[in-house]
Formats: structure tokens, C-alpha cells, sequence
């Protein structure tokens, strides 16, 4: 049986608001894309997954839906949705569209109907749920449960109207979703094929491990101390979720065939129940999103800074490997539009910026799975030099500073971990050239471009052969032209050396050994055998193992000994 498309392919994921703007107004637009298809092609990746561009009041950058079958006006039409849609077909790549499903925004019709009425036909379409039993509605502690939003603050938000709590493990205009109501899930299905009827090739799918919840709500676990507790074990990887995957691969994939690429983003999930789901026999998903390498650099909250360890970050890598290696399938990714730059956070984005760009980009590109580039990685652009907390926007890092600083921490040092995680670092507009906004937009972008777009822009790196952009590009065509890059099984090497990233990938004969220096100092690699081997891609130019300048990787191949 072949092989599945999405195994040589490489997805790019677009975040529309901050891609391309084509009328002026600071915000880019679906016609914006379109301008900048070029730019994708020549990189060739094979793949678009466009971040929510339906409409939405914006809380939480799109990813509180009003309406799931149409387009929000700053984005554009539905005409020129099938016209962007029509061109990536046109250039032989695929578009996948982001499906935000555990909630809905307040604003769509559904929640206006449940929260009209206790009687509403409507009503059970979201966790609705009376005060906690013998307190009054709205005092400290009356929520159903003492969960916490991802956002800072209490997961229930009282409804004076009809005096009950509705469940929100986002923003408070982020209403979850009732799963257990099948009304709810055929309704979310017709969406799904809405978009599939018009061509779109699949879904990435938002926290789909959130949708199944403990139907008694039980309380989650505190910390000792602490009044609210996160309550995750009730609801990531809830008693269902298996059930209502398999009842959307049934009703929703299966007809559409081999063409649909499907990408479940998982916070919180292990390997093992990875297999589950990714199993191809088991009709759930094609990948699925992991966290645990981003987490690696923080103590007990993303905002609780820790340089990151990079034997830590090996072992559980080559843990994802090895988990996926015979059963299911990996996706990879360092960045995206919730995580800070890679360069910034995992490389030198002063001293070392490109080698430290394209070398990351060889440890990730290499390893089994389908990668994803976020835009801007492929040109190394870095986290934004934010001035103060008036500069962001992420309603995620707004409401952490909000309530760290009222719980009296320094307003300086939560401001220096927005600096470093916050999600606007991710946000900023793409920088295609030198022009003012770098070419964002004629207007006022929404979000300052990065400073020091003069020096890092597309233009400037698809003219420089040894860019950042050329250097991505050749390992994509290395996965499109090397059946070892998306085929071989992963070995990983000097797994305690805190500065070498080292491992091969082995296929039909073909060996190829990759090594990466992700220090800023020069590191000795004794790996004896590959003095003579075929040096295919390389920052720096040289072949052999030996020592590696700071930052430097290379991939080597040779006939397997
Ligand atoms: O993200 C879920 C999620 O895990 C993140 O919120 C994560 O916890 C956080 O960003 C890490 O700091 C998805 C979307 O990708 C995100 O943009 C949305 O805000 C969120 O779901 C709610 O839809």
C-alpha cells in the first residue's frame, strides 16, 4: 500500500493577520497571501495551514469563531478565498484550514440562543451549570468547579441573566462547547464538510484533546495553597474523545479519501497515547501536535523562565521517535503562533542569527515526521524588542501580567518573561523587505513590525544564497528527494552531550548522520567511519565529523557499513 502524500510533505502555517496586508488598513488579508504565494512556492513547501481567518471579534486572534462558514471581512470574501484556494491548487500545493471546535465566541449564534434561556433548545449545547451547592451566585468560590482558564482567572463565568455559570477553559468570551450533545457534534461536522465540499485539504484541529470533559466535573487537584487548580485531568483526554474522533473520521474524513491531511494539536499529550490516536488503523488522526519539547525551558508555569537543558530536549525527542517509529506518525515543529522565535529562544539571535537559524532548522527538518514551518522561521526572524506591556496585544499574556502583578510580583520581571514566551513575539508582522513595515502594509500595522527588519527580510534572503530562506529550501527538497529524510528509522547519538545534537536516519542501504552544534562555542565530535562520506548540506561548508564551529550542522551520507 502507498505511503500517505503528508509523509514527504512540509506544511507551511500562516497567520493571516500578520502575513501580507493587501488594502492598507495594518491587518493582512487573504488577497495579501495571494500576493506572496511565490514566496512559498520557491521555498517549496507543499502545504498551507491558514490560522482562523472566519469571523471573529477577535479576543484571542481569531480563535474565538463568530460564524464557521464564512470569512471575516478584515480578511476578505469567500470569492477570494476560492480564488487563494484556486492558485494553491493551481501551484500543486494544498491548503488546510484551522478547525476551532472546543469553543465557539460568544458573539456566534448557538451561544446567543443557550445563553438566552434555562429553556433554550440551545441550552446544552454549552456546559451550563448552577452555583456550587449552598453558595450564592457570584461569590468567591460559587464556580461549579475550581478549574482555571488558560488565561489567568476562574473557567466559569457567571450569567446574571439566567443566573447560572457557563464553562470557558479559555477567555471568557471562548464558551466551550458540549460534546456529549450529539446535536452539537453533526452540526460541527456540516462545517467540516462545508469547507471540504470547496476544496480545502484538511484540518489543523485547536486543543482537540479538550472536547471530551468529565460529565460530573469534579474538582480539579490544587496545588497546596492555591485556591484554583488547572482541573487538566478532567478534561484533557477526556472518557470520549476517542469515540467522537473515530465518529468524525467516520462521518467527516473517510469520504473524502487519502486527499484530507489531518493534525490534532494536543497540549498535554504522551507518546503512548499518541499511537493511539495516530494509528492509521484505529481511523482517528493523521498527527498529532505534542508540547513537551516547548516546555522544556520553564519551571512550573511558561512565565517561570529555565535555560533549556539539551539533553533534556534529546531525550525527548528521541523518546517521540522512537514511540512513533513503527506505529502512528510525528509531527515537528519549534515554532508557530503561541510559541516565541526558535532563533531567540533556542539559538543566538545576535552574534550567531543565521547559522543558529539554519542549524535548528536541520536538527528539526531531519527527524521523522512532517515538519512545520511557521512564517517568518524560514527567513530567522527573532522575538520583538516589546517596550512595555502597552505593546502587547495577546490576551494571554495581557491577563497573565494583569494578575501576576496583582498578586504582587514585579512588574519588570513578569514584563521580562512576556519579552521571552509571550505569543505577539510570534505575532509581528512578516517581514518581506526593507520599505517601511517591510512591506507588510501601507497603512499602520496592527502589531509594530520587528526593528531589525532592515537586515532581516525575505527579499534580502532569497537574494542571498546562503540565507536562512535557501538553506530551508534545500532541506525541503531533501525530504521531497531523499527517501531516508521521510522513510528512515532514527538512531540518536552522544545522547549526554549538552552541546552536539547528533543522530542518523538509515533507509534501503542509505545512511545519513546528522550533526548539530547548538552551542556558541566550538564542539569536537569523534564519530569515526564517516571521514569519506558525502557531505549533502552543510552551514558552514565542511564535511567529516571533527569539531564544529558554534553553531554549525551538517548532514552527511554514505551506503549503510
Ligand atoms: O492553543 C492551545 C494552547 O495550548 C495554547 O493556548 C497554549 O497553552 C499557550 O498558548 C501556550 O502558551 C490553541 C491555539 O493555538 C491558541 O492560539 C488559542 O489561544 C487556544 O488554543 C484557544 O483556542
Amino acid at each position: 500500500m502507498a505511503e500517505p502524500w503528508w509523509k514527504t510533505a512540509v506544511v507551511y502555517q500562516i497567520y493571516p493577520r500578520s502575513f501580507a496586508d493587501s488594502d492598507g488598513d495594518g491587518i493582512g488579508d487573504l488577497p495579501g497571501v495571494l500576493s506572496r504565494l511565490e514566496h512559498l512556492s520557491e521555498l517549496g513547501v507543499d502545504v498551507i495551514w491558514l490560522s482562523p481567518v472566519y469571523p471573529s471579534p477577535w479576543d484571542d486572534g481569531g480563535y474565538d469563531i463568530r460564524d464557521y462558514q464564512d470569512i471575516d471581512p478584515i480578511f476578505g470574501t469567500l470569492d477570494d478565498f476560492d480564488r487563494l484556494l484556486a492558485e494553491v491548487h493551481r501551484r500543486g500545493m494544498k491548503l488546510i484550514m484551522d478547525l476551532v471546535v472546543n469553543h465557539t465566541s460568544d458573539e456566534h449564534r448557538w451561544f446567543a440562543a443557550s445563553r438566552s434561556a434555562r429553556e433554550d433548545a440551545k441550552r446544552d449545547w454549552y456546559w451550563w451549570r448552577p452555583p456550587r451547592a449552598g453558595m450564592a451566585a457570584g461569590a468567591p468560590g460559587a464556580e461549579p468547579t475550581n478549574w482555571q482558564s488558560f488565561f489567568s482567572g476562574p473557567a466559569w463565568h457567571l450569567d446574571e441573566a439566567t443566573g447560572e455559570y457557563y464553562l470557558h477553559l479559555f477567555s471568557r468570551r471562548q464558551p466551550d462547547l458540549n460534546w456529549e450533545n450529539p446535536e452539537v457534534r453533526q452540526a460541527v461536522y456540516a462545517t467540516m464538510r462545508w469547507w471540504l465540499d470547496r476544496g480545502v485539504d484538511g484540518y489543523r484541529m485547536d486543543v482537540i484533546n479538550m472536547i471530551s470533559k468529565d460529565p460530573a466535573l469534579p474538582d480539579g487537584r490544587a496545588l497546596p495553597g492555591a485556591p484554583i487548580a488547572q482541573g487538566a485531568e478532567h478534561f484533557i483526554g477526556g472518557p470520549r474523545l476517542h469515540e467522537y474522533l473515530q465518529e468524525m473520521h467516520r462521518e467527516v474524513f473517510a469520504p473524502y479519501g487519502e486527499r484530507l491531511l489531518t493534525v490534532g494539536e494536543m497540549p498535554g499529550v504522551t507518546v503512548e497515547e499518541a499511537q493511539l490516536f495516530t494509528d492509521p488503523r484505529r481511523g482517528e488522526l493523521d498527527m498529532v501536535f505534542q508540547f513537551e519539547h516547548v516546555g522544556l525551558d520553564q519551571g512550573a508555569s511558561k512565565w517561570d523562565l529555565r535555560p533549556l537543558d539539551l539533553r533534556e530536549l534529546k531525550a525527548s525527542l528521541s523518546r517521540w521517535q522512537a514511540g512513533l517509529a513503527d506505529v502512528g506518525w510525528n509531527s515537528l515543529y519549534w515554532d508557530n503562533h503561541d510559541q516565541p522565535r526558535v532563533v531567540s529562544r533556542f539559538g543566538d539571535d545576535t552574534a550567531y542569527r543565521v547559522p543558529s537559524a539554519k542549524t535548528l532548522g536541520t536538527v528539526l527538518h531531519l527527524h521523522h515526521g512532517t515538519p512545520y514551518v511557521y512564517q517568518g522561521e524560514e527567513i530567522g526572524m527573532t522575538n520583538s524588542p516589546f517596550a512595555s506591556i502597552g505593546e502587547f496585544r495577546d490576551i494571554e499574556s495581557v491577563n497573565h501580567y494583569a494578575a501576576a502583578v496583582a498578586a504582587g510580583a514585579d512588574p519588570d520581571d513578569v514584563l521580562a518573561a512576556l519579552r521571552a514566551k509571550g505569543r505577539d513575539n510570534a505575532r509581528t508582522p512578516m517581514q518581506w523587505d526593507a520599505s517601511p513595515h517591510a512591506g507588510f502594509t501601507t497603512g499602520t500595522p496592527w502589531l509594530p513590525v520587528n526593528p531589525n527588519f532592515v537586515e532581516v527580510n525575505a527579499a534580502a534572503a532569497r537574494a542571498d544564497p546562503d540565507s536562512v530562506f535557501h538553506h530551508y529550501r534545500r532541506l525541503i527538497e531533501l525530504r521531497h528527494t531523499e527517501p531516508a529524510v521521510a522513510y528512515g528509522s532514527f538512531t540518536m547519538l552522544l545522547p549526554d552531550d549538552d552541546r552536539v545534537y547528533a543522530f542518523t536516519r538509515s533507509y534501503l542501504g542509505v545512511e545519513l548522520l546528522v550533526l548539530a552544534n547548538l552551542s556558541g562555542v566550538p564542539a569536537a565530535v569523534d564519530l569515526p567511519g564517516w571521514d569519506r562520506a558525502e557531505l549533502v548540506l552543510g552551514t558552514h561548508g565542511t564535511g567529516g565529523t571533527g569539531t564544529l564551529r558554534p553553531w554549525e550542522s551538517r548532514i552527511l551520507r554514505r551506503g549503510a557499513p
